[in-house]
């Protein structure tokens, strides 16, 4: 009696098919659960005569390990079915979907384009620790020990040793470069730098800039301004007007800022140049003696421009970027309009 029992239930679980969550607990009730039919015949098994207790053991093992491997292949069926096999069928034939390259951020785009105008008229590029010591950061640039930007509130420290800061320019890496060798030097130095700011549209803790400097014989404030002439035509347009604008620095002697004509309403006067027909880019000056002195380069010999940029500033005026945090936020929908930079 209990052999044709195994085998009746052989050919159930054998018949047995599941499309659906549902069916497939159906099958363990009925056929793996404590209370299942298999597990009933083992309840049996105490009233078979000894003599077949063995052989019929045997078999109802055998009907155990026949549902479980079944069962394997029902949760297999199962899940093929709920992910898809059940839609049409592949078209094999088909174009497979492209891989969508990323673009060049335009941030990336700008500094390169900086680089490249400066180097093609001699200068080369540098770069240096954006962790400086106060040396290099404010005293060899001529920061008077009270300068308003040593404070915290514009620079950050290094808590464990308020002798270090997260650089507040690049001109640490001009400093260390005039100490390590002899004019002629002409080089630039793009770089991420820090200030003590809370994050805005217009004020970033962290942002980009590029800095120049030219030291020789013979270097004078003409030689400045031909300089950021020439890279404001490159960088903006062949009609962009410069003009230059009294100015101080701890670490210049003269002194000027540099304007362009507004790049969106061409000196008519707008939002972005706040109705005045000029926008600033940049910030330079005649390197101030103290400056080469304090790096061992006789002042007395050589004399030198520099100036400094913001490449969030450049890349606002190139492409209307009004807001500084997109830079950073990496949203899709701002970084895919830069798509045909390269
Ligand atoms: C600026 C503006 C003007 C500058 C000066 C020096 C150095 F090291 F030669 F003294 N480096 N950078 C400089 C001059 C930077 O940024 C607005």
């Amino acid at each position: 009696m209990i052999r044709e029992k195994v085998e009746d239930i052989a050919r159930q679980i054998e018949a047995f098919k599941a499309d659906t969550q549902e069916e497939l607990e159906k099958y363990r009730m009925r056929f793996i659960s404590k209370k299942s039919v298999v597990g009933e015949l083992f309840a049996h098994l105490k009233d078979v005569p000894n003599s077949e207790k063995r052989e019929v053991g045997q078999l109802l093992n055998q009907l155990k390990q026949q549902a479980q491997s079944k069962f394997q292949v029902l949760i297999g069926d199962v899940e093929s079915k709920s992910s898809g096999a059940d839609q049409a069928p592949v078209d094999l034939t088909l174009p497979p979907a492209g891989f969508e390259l990323g673009s060049v951020h335009p941030l990336t785009y700008t500094r390169n384009k900086i680089i490249e105008i400066f180097e093609r008229i001699g200068f080369n590029v540098a770069d240096g620790p954006e962790i400086e010591d106060d040396w290099h950061n404010f005293t060899a640039l001529n920061f008077p020990e009270n300068h308003p930007a040593r404070e915290m509130q514009d620079t950050f420290f290094i808590e464990k040793n308020p002798d270090m800061v997260l650089r507040t320019h690049t001109s640490g890496v001009q400093i260390r470069m005039m100490e390590n060798q002899q004019p002629p030097i002409r080089s630039i130095m793009p770089g991420r730098v820090y200030r003590n700011e809370a994050v805005s549209a217009r004020a970033h803790c962290v942002f980009h800039q590029v800095e120049g400097l030219y030291v020789n014989k013979k270097v004078s404030f003409v030689d400045l301004k031909q300089t950021l002439y020439h890279f404001a035509k490159e960088m903006f347009s062949k009609d962009t007007k410069v003009r230059y604008r009294p100015s101080y620095f701890p670490f210049t002697e003269p002194s000027a800022e540099i304007d362009i004509s507004c790049q969106i309403c061409h000196g008519d006067g707008c939002q972005l140049c706040k109705y005045t027909g000029w926008v600033e880019i940049a910030g330079s000056g005649m390197v101030d003696p103290n400056v080469l002195e304090n790096c061992g380069i006789d002042s007395t010999e050589y004399t030198g421009f520099a100036f400094g940029m913001g490449i969030e500033r450049i890349t606002q005026l190139k492409f209307q970027v009004n807001d500084l945090r997109l830079y950073t936020e990496n949203d899709i929908r701002f970084l895919k309009q830069f798509r045909t930079l390269h």
